[in-house]
């Protein structure tokens, strides 16, 4: 933004309070480091890593400081004002993705077991740097942070959000913007919905006309669009060096009215559907007794994991309503073993519980604890997205200009008020790989309208993902919440402002 944002940059530093997610343990102390322009960050040691999460963050600190912040490596003692940054791998208590951030007088050192925590470490110090830090354009500062430790970790692996891309298209810098928002709220999944009734989004090589055809439309009948492998290959890219995994998701056997438009010879009368831009649901199915249904499946499963660095893969699976009971079963299981035999795991929505599991597939509750529970009787583990809680396309009131209302309105605190580990009997921790929060994107056709859905509600699902859930409460959230304002704000986001928020 090119508006001087005043004020905010001048008052105390944030506290350590404000950071979203709530780092686990913190022992803030009087006074501020201050940020001088002469400031460097060094990098201890010789992983490549580290410089790189180092560069990321001297990026993202220059626009707004206008500083120099030159990114060196040393290894005696790094000069006065100075922001250091050290793996230190020895450290166990720090885990995979965990650090500890020390601020004192004449400089700032973090330290992380691994790069992943080095990053988090930064997307702190980002958020206890006064909110004008986010502006795209030089700011009167001072950039000053409280003293003070913070020792972090998260509490899930999976911190998650998912984009419906194929009810209406959103392109690569929309979704680059996303995954930015992402990791500075510490989140590391990024699901992308990238096929359903009304739209294929991703070039598949093997069968051409999925992305040319099936993409060339959207709910409402708008444009639509796809990523080509290039596009989809730079948004991966970008993700895995902010820490985020795409997670791709071709919907089967239902939610597949673009393929059998794009291909007639997928149905099982052999001729295809017109395009469909409605919102309905459940009504197409893959045709589960032709030979050429399985040799679809494995060429587009074997492209989208030569695409996947990640370790997974969504195969959908949800509101197959037009697939025979029994028949779904059947073919559900063809499909892990497909997706196994690429050398990934299979994900899908909870209704693949119903279906014999292995072990390392992972089943995505939306609705019906029962199916959680059947996933994790297999040994499988579950991502929780209860729709009533963390689905970001429910409206927030009735006066919401966007969003559906089938779960019920989620206001900011109902989005903020839940726990994984206790939203399906029988679905314990242990059984719970984390949280995502779907945006489902009938309504949503604008970046504006996705701001306003994800926005502030993707927050509380960080926390709740990250933070334990001891010592969270709504009432002290909603005013940390607030200082979250102006920061969304300079950084260009639209977010609903709810009257449950004080916000300044
Ligand atoms: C249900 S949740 C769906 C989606 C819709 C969404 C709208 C799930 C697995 N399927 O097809 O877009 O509701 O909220």
């Amino acid at each position: 933004m090119g508006a001087d944002l005043g004020p905010a940059a001048q008052g105390p530093p944030p506290g350590f309070a404000t950071v979203i997610p709530q780092p686990l343990a913190q022992a803030p102390e009087r006074g501020a480091f201050t940020l001088q322009p002469s400031a460097r960050i060094v990098v201890r040691g010789t992983s490549a890593e580290a410089l790189r999460v180092a560069r990321l963050l001297a990026a993202s600190l220059r626009p707004s400081t206008g500083y120099r912040l030159p990114v060196t490596r040393s290894r005696g003692t790094p000069p006065a004002g100075s922001i250091t940054l050290a793996l230190t791998p020895g450290d166990r208590s720090l885990a995979v993705e965990g650090y500890r951030l020390v601020v004192a007088r004449d400089g700032v050192t973090l330290s992380a077991a691994r790069p992943a925590g080095l990053f988090y470490g930064t997307q702190t110090m980002r958020q206890l740097l006064p909110a004008a830090i986010g502006a795209t354009t030089r700011q009167p500062g001072p950039w000053r942070i409280s003293l003070g430790t913070i020792h972090d970790r998260p509490r899930f692996a999976w911190r998650g959000a998912m984009l419906d891309v194929a009810r209406h298209f959103h392109g690569v810098a929309e979704v680059k913007r996303l995954i930015d928002l992402m990791a500075l709220y510490k989140l590391n999944r990024l699901h992308l919905h990238l096929s359903d009734d009304q739209g294929w989004r991703i070039a598949i090589r093997s069968w051409p006309r999925l992305a040319t055809v099936g993409g060339s439309t959207a709910v409402g009948g708008g444009p639509g669009g796809y990523y080509t492998q290039r596009d989809y290959r730079t948004i991966v890219a970008y993700a895995r060096a902010r820490f985020v995994d795409v997670v791709p998701e071709i919907d089967m056997p239902g939610h597949v009215n673009a393929a059998l438009a794009s291909y007639g010879t997928l149905a099982c009368d052999g001729k295809a559907p017109p395009l469909y831009g409605g919102i309905e649901v459940g009504f197409s199915s893959l045709c589960i007794s032709k030979p050429l249904t399985y040799r679809f499946v494995d060429d587009v499963v074997r492209e989208l994991a030569a695409l996947t660095p990640g370790p997974y893969l969504h195969v959908g699976g949800d509101e197959a309503h037009s697939t025979h009971a029994a028949e779904y079963l059947a073919f559900m299981e063809r499909v892990e073993s497909i997706v196994r035999s690429h050398g990934k795991r299979m994900l899908g929505w909870e209704e693949i519980a119903r279906s014999t599991l292995h072990r390392t597939s992972v089943a995505q509750h939306w609705h019906d604890p029962e199916l959680a529970r059947r996933a994790v009787a297999q040994g499988a583990k579950v991502v929780m997205s209860p729709a009533p809680k963390a689905y970001l396309d429910m409206k927030y009131t009735a006066r919401s200009p966007v969003g559906l209302t089938w779960a019920g309105f989620t206001s900011v605190r109902d989005a903020y008020t839940w726990d994984p580990a206790t939203r399906a009997p029988g679905v314990r921790e242990r059984d719970i790989l984390g949280v995502e929060a779907p945006l489902w994107t009938e309504t949503a056709v604008t970046r504006a309208d996705v701001d306003y859905l994800m926005f502030p509600r993707l927050l509380g699902h960080a926390e709740i993902a990250w933070s334990p859930a001891a010592g969270r409460t709504w009432q002290r959230y909603r005013w940390r919440l607030a200082t979250h304002g102006p920061r969304l704000r300079a950084l260009g986001v639209s977010f609903y402002a709810s009257p449950e928020v004080p916000w300044r």
